[in-house]
């Protein structure tokens, strides 16, 4: 068991009845961190008790905001359906006392809980093409669900998140302050960023903007915030700190990154990252079913685009992290983020020579659905 010295003062906070003694770390979240707490009624539904980051989301009310926004949009369209479904398909936070939807403690961390979605599970590399198919239907069924609510109501809660020019600048910066020494070793990644540095900044083109619908996109779907069942269906979709306004392929694209690849993102052997074009098919498949409804055509025509554009960019990301000396995303060892950053430019270039053969696939399958 693991111990949070003001986990009382914090648990005390909320409309809750959690065992504090049950107190476990959970998941694999490179940002906040997240416990698992049991409820002391055993028939009662278990907690998810998590520390938001507020270094990186500095606006925790407006985050909070934006959350309960979507979900009580998302509760509203699955009740219309199902109501006995509303809790199983959408995450639930828990108020505090004082109404509000976070606590903050004295030392100014924030807190918020959730309900713990018992018999469920996630998976940070897809093994069947049933579940590639399920986390499909769920992110196209999410994105489908809040394409009437307006985009502009929600607040941007990290300026600029999947804007690919400010990350090259933000890599940029980091090269020319140099403060770890460690630029002369990264010469290769960093020639290869710069070959695709144009082809890349295809969504901040005035063109492209003018055509492509701004959304609710929720800018963190990799494959393990989605929730399957027992069976493998798909049942949540999780960790909504990131739902702001975005063009769908990024979406898309982020899925695509855990999906497609048949190791972890952070993977050390390059020969291991190869593409599991099945697994690609399924989850296009199951997005689109759910997705091509809404979806115009010039969105179906970029989300080959967010293929390419999101993996590329977690490695500038993850580059930029590892040259200022890793304060942004969490590392186990040190070089993690360069390891990772050269995970994702072996899976970018992968794609990069499959790109033709992947656009094809989804064009087909979008025909075949209409
Ligand atoms: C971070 O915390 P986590 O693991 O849900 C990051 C995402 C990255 C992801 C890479 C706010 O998400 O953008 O895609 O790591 N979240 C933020 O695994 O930067
Ligand atoms: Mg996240």
């Amino acid at each position: 068991m693991q111990s949070l010295a003001n986990i009382s003062e914090i648990v005390a906070n909320f409309n809750c009845n959690a065992d504090t003694a049950s107190l476990k770390s959970f998941g694999s979240g490179h940002i906040n961190d997240t416990y698992f707490l049991k409820n002391n009624d055993a028939i009662g539904a278990d907690y998810l008790l998590q520390r938001i980051n507020h270094y990186i989301f500095t606006n925790v009310p407006a985050l909070t905001d934006n959350m309960c926004l979507v979900i009580d949009h998302l509760k509203v369209k699955v009740n219309a359906t199902d109501p006995a479904k509303a809790d199983k398909e959408v995450m639930t936070l828990i108020p505090g006392r004082d109404g509000k939807y976070f606590y903050q403690d004295k030392n100014g961390d924030y807190w918020r809980l959730c309900h713990f979605l018992s018999d469920t599970k996630s998976y940070d590399v897809v093994e069947t093409e049933k579940q590639a198919f399920e986390g499909g239907k769920a992110f196209g069924k999410f994105q489908c669900m809040l394409a009437d609510l307006n985009p502009t109501l929600l607040y941007e809660v990290i300026p600029n998140f999947h804007n690919i020019s400010t990350r090259l600048a933000a890599l940029q910066s980091a090269v020319e302050e140099d403060i770890k020494g460690r630029v002369n070793a990264v010469k290769t990644q960093l020639d290869l960023i710069s070959q695709y540095a144009e082809a890349m900044q295809y969504f901040q083109q005035p063109e492209q903007q003018a055509l492509l619908p701004k959304r609710v996109t929720h800018n963190d779907t990799k494959f393990n915030n989605v929730l399957l069942d027992s069976n493998d269906e798909a049942q949540c979709v999780i960790d909504l700190d990131t739902v702001m306004p975005g063009y769908v392929a990024y979406d898309f694209g982020d899925a695509i990154r855990t999906i497609i690849n048949t190791t972890v993102e952070d993977e050390a052997d390059m020969d291991k990252i190869q593409l599991n074009f099945a697994l690609f098919n399924a989850y296009t498949q199951g997005y689109l079913k759910e997705a091509a409804r809404f979806l115009t055509e010039v969105e179906v025509n970029s989300l080959i685009m967010g293929v390419l554009l999101l993996p590329y960019m977690q490695a500038v990301r993850f580059l930029t992290d590892y040259i200022n000396g890793d304060t942004y995303f969490k590392i186990k060892f040190d070089g993690h983020n360069l390891q990772r950053a050269k995970a994702q430019l072996r899976l970018f270039e992968l794609l990069q020579a499959d790109k033709d053969h992947l656009h094809n696939t989804i064009i087909k399958q979008t025909e075949s659905i209409k």
